[in-house]
């Protein structure tokens, strides 16, 4: 459960929050497999609560209604068509699982859900499940409104409402089935495995039951025996009575420290600065490498929900953020997309990606930087970055660890056949080549590889 069943080498994932289904299966085809992508983490599939005031916001899809597969991403049939192409292409699908609870207190009556299913609130009723008063926690939580208070008591924070969502009484076998029927149902359609939505809010032993249920994945494209990947949305940037690492016998856990302490050195707060990330790894306190997923930023720090903190670094900015994700597709918002039934516009990079494969089982080496944000390393002997993060011109020449001929630099160019249309970096018999790098271009970097070799 800890291993990512990705294929072909493949080491990065994307979330293509909100996408539709079939958006998602063509992304697989023309983009996302060609560019070395392993997986793909899809918004959640489960019938979700339909709201109007404010209309459609992106955050209904966090309130279940059943566990019918149909959403605004589209239909069970275009779900298991996008799986089915995905994983042709040696593309993963996580599901973005939300278990804890379905929808809010405040729901309503009616058939305002994404199948038209009806559910009652108030009454605790989710007959396509079906769920009734029975199965919630309210008999458990101890608060007087019956939400999650305060964050140092860790039964209110499992038993308690989050943000008066109806909490589901997760000790029941009935529960518990019925959440590993959906995971199941979706495992046999051929996903590889499961984000799971506010883990803090489950106890680990309720979870490690539902986990202990589920089955190998689906043997058309995966080995036999195979168990989908589990990672576990736990935020613990610290001071809270519930820790990640509660976590890490059941599958891995989102690493939120790091895309908050990257993106504090990157912004250059609290006098931090590149240099410093010579060391850059699980000693800056983060979670042991083999249990944490990392990430810059995700759907609900990039709207100011959730926690992550002000240094998370999104696509807003973009010009300071190195990455392989998708610019230009994430500067409209995926919902504004979603509204104007557009197809997403076309990706331009990746070229990350494709790096962090290459580079992916080689060790840190050719460390050098200036004492300030100026930095390079190398990846072994397969890639090597250089990176100015400083308000001057970069002009040095530097071990690269690469063997010697010309490279394309992937950062402002691709290699095209023979030939680069970006900078050409040539590296001599000793592995040294001179780089500059002014600190007014639009990316000041330079990435080459041994597959950008000319
Ligand atoms: C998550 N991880 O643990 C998701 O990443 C996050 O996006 C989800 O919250 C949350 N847990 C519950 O699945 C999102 C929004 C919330 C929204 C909630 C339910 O960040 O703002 O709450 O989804 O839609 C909204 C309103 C609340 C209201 C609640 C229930 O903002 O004011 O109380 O709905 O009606
Ligand atoms: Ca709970």
């Amino acid at each position: 459960q800890n291993d990512p069943n990705t294929k072909h080498g493949r080491t990065s994932i994307v979330h293509l929050f909100e996408w539709r289904w079939a958006d998602v299966a063509a992304e697989c085809e023309r983009y996302l497999a060609p560019n070395g992508y392993a997986g793909v983490q899809i918004s959640p599939p489960s019938e979700s609560i339909v709201l109007t005031n404010p209309w459609h916001p992106w955050w209904q899809r966090y309130q279940p209604i059943s566990y019918n597969l149909c959403s605004r991403s589209g239909t069970e049939a275009e779900l298991r068509d996008m799986i089915t192409r995905c994983n042709n292409v040696g593309v993963n699908i996580y599901v973005d699982a939300v278990i804890n609870h379905m929808c809010g207190a405040g729901g309503g009556e009616g058939n305002h859900s994404s199948c038209g299913t009806y559910f009652n609130a108030k009454n605790k009723d989710f007959p396509s499940v079906p769920y009734s008063s029975w199965d919630f926690n309210d008999f458990k939580c101890k608060t007087g409104n019956g939400e999650v208070e305060n964050y140092k008591d860790i039964f209110q924070v499992r038993d308690c409402r989050l943000v008066s969502l109806l909490d589901l009484a997760l000790e029941k076998d009935y529960v518990r089935e019925k959440v590993a029927e959906y995971l199941n149902k979706l495992i046999d359609i051929g996903v590889a495995g499961f984000r799971v939505d506010a883990c803090k809010h489950m106890w680990p032993g309720d979870l490690s039951n539902v986990f202990g249920r589920l089955k190998s994945l689906n043997t058309t494209w995966f080995s036999p025996d195979t168990k989908p990947f589990i990672y576990q949305e736990v935020i613990d940037l610290g001071g809270e009575a519930i820790k990640a690492s509660e976590y890490f016998e059941l599958g891995r856990v989102t690493e939120f420290k790091y895309g908050a302490k990257l993106g504090k050195v990157i912004r250059k707060w609290d006098g931090e600065k590149l240099s410093f990330l010579k060391s850059w790894g699980e000693g800056w306190g983060f979670m042991p490498s083999d249990k944490a997923v990392v990430f810059l930023d995700n759907h609900d720090n990039q709207r100011g929900h959730g926690a992550g903190g002000a240094s998370v670094l999104t696509f807003w900015d973009s010009r300071i953020r190195m990455t392989g994700w998708d610019l230009p597709t994430m500067q409209m918002d995926p919902l504004s997309q979603y509204l104007s039934n557009k197809t997403p516009p076309v990706e331009t990079t990746g070229n990350m990606v494709i790096f962090r494969n290459v580079v992916s089982d080689q060790p840190l080496a050719n460390w050098w930087d200036n004492g300030n944000s100026q930095i390079s390393f190398s990846r072994g002997s397969k890639g090597f970055i250089v990176i100015n993060n400083n308000n001057w011109e970069l002009n040095e020449t530097l071990n690269t660890g690469l063997p010697g001929g010309t490279y394309c630099d992937v950062i402002s160019g691709d290699k095209i056949d023979s030939s680069c249309t970006g900078k050409k970096i040539s590296v001599d018999s000793d592995g040294r080549a001179t780089f500059h790098i002014s600190h007014t271009e639009e990316d000041p970097f330079i990435a080459i590889h041994a597959e950008s070799k000319l």
